[in-house]
């Protein structure tokens, strides 16, 4: 599938400045309006930015703005419009310093990992942003946000990007994009890092965590991925599973990885039947990854008689690995390795700095 881009309002913000920025916008309430026929928040034509933020022109570098030709409700994301983001930043790497992501805030958390895998040896940065409110409300968040990710993206020390990685920026904070999740639907301050450190807080200053902000190497180019596999879905136990349930799902036709939300410290029922299950799809080739529930600590197989066993099975250890960024990892894999035993073997690895291994 392939998403149109439109090149829009470039002249009027081009300050011949030293650092260039991309911004991408795919949708997201940060560009919705109230659409009195339907009662409900659709995206608009992001032409209208400049008069929402005329802020835009005072900034020090040079601003090229992209425009998904039919914005989405994030809830529309697709691996396709991943894969077409990644395509854009790829195809325009050696023109700008730096990229914004504009996107919805439901499910930012996963298309920053995608990206995160999909952009292989990223040396520039690209910070995904949104916002809560629409930016043509008063109390909006959008401007904020938009306004400090462009200045993060384009911030350098001795001309080297500060953040040359995939990351989410969002109601003060920057977060690793693989490590961020979406944990609050009202309040500004929808998005955390639970198991790393915030790479940026911005207040008067922006003060950077430079220990935790993945080095600046250009000794290997950007390799662009372009193969996700969605044979893949989240399996969230719950105390009540019924067989023909687990059953029908792990006999999925098709079906090559799961993403096991177990108990704790990575801990499952140790009946027969479910350990049966489980064996079953991974002597077919299934490849199950274990993710904890819990949003903090991390998946620890073998502490527990109740996650021995799932060592035993072959179920491989997501570690802290969030459950968005567990996902994208398994569609990336399988999407590049056909053996599962080599997708099982890389599962374990931390590609770009997404699990603590
Ligand atoms: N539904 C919106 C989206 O994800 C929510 C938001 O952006 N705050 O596109």
């Amino acid at each position: 599938m392939s998403y149109k881009t439109s090149k829009i309002t470039t002249s009027s913000i081009k300050n011949n400045r030293a650092t260039s920025v991309l911004m991408i916008y795919t949708g997201g309430t940060l560009g919705m309006v109230f659409d009195s026929k339907s009662k409900s928040l659709v995206p608009f034509n992001f032409n209208e930015i400049l008069t929402n933020v005329p802020e835009l022109h005072r900034l020090e570098f040079e601003l090229t703005i992209l425009a998904l030709e039919k914005p989405i409700d994030s809830a529309n994301i697709k691996p396709a419009i991943w894969v077409e983001i990644a395509r854009i930043i790829h195809d325009n790497f050696e023109e700008f310093d730096a990229f914004v992501v504009l996107h919805g805030t439901d499910t930012m958390a996963y298309t920053a990992s995608a990206l995160s895998f999909l952009l292989e040896n990223l040396s520039k940065p690209v910070i995904l942003t949104g916002a809560q409110l629409p930016i043509g409300i008063a109390r909006t968040d959008a401007r904020e946000n938009l306004i400090t990710a462009l200045e993060i993206a384009s911030a350098k020390i001795n001309g080297r990007p500060i953040v040359p990685e995939v990351a989410v920026y969002f109601n003060s904070y920057l977060l690793r994009g693989n490590r961020a999740k979406k944990k609050e639907s009202s309040q500004f301050n929808a998005f955390r890092s639970e198991n790393y450190p915030n790479l940026a807080e911005a207040g008067v200053t922006i003060d950077y965590n430079f220990p935790f902000i993945r080095p600046y190497r250009t000794d290997l180019p950007l390799q662009l991925h372009e193969q996700l596999d969605e044979n893949v879905m989240i399996l969230k136990l719950f105390p009540g599973m019924q067989q023909g349930l687990i059953h029908n799902i792990f006999n999925t036709k098709g079906l090559k990885g799961v993403v096991l939300e177990t108990y704790g410290a990575g801990n499952a029922p140790s009946e027969s039947w479910f350990l049966d299950e489980l064996k079953q799809a991974t002597d077919a080739g299934i490849v199950i990854f274990n993710v904890s529930q819990c949003d903090g600590g991390r998946v620890l197989q073998g502490t527990y008689q109740t996650s021995r066993k799932l060592e035993e099975i072959g179920v491989v250890s997501g570690s802290d690995i969030t459950t968005e960024a567990a996902i994208t990892k398994m569609m990336f894999l399988l999407g590049k390795e056909n053996s599962p035993e080599r997708v099982k073997f890389d599962l374990e690895r931390d590609i770009c700095g997404e699990m603590s291994v």
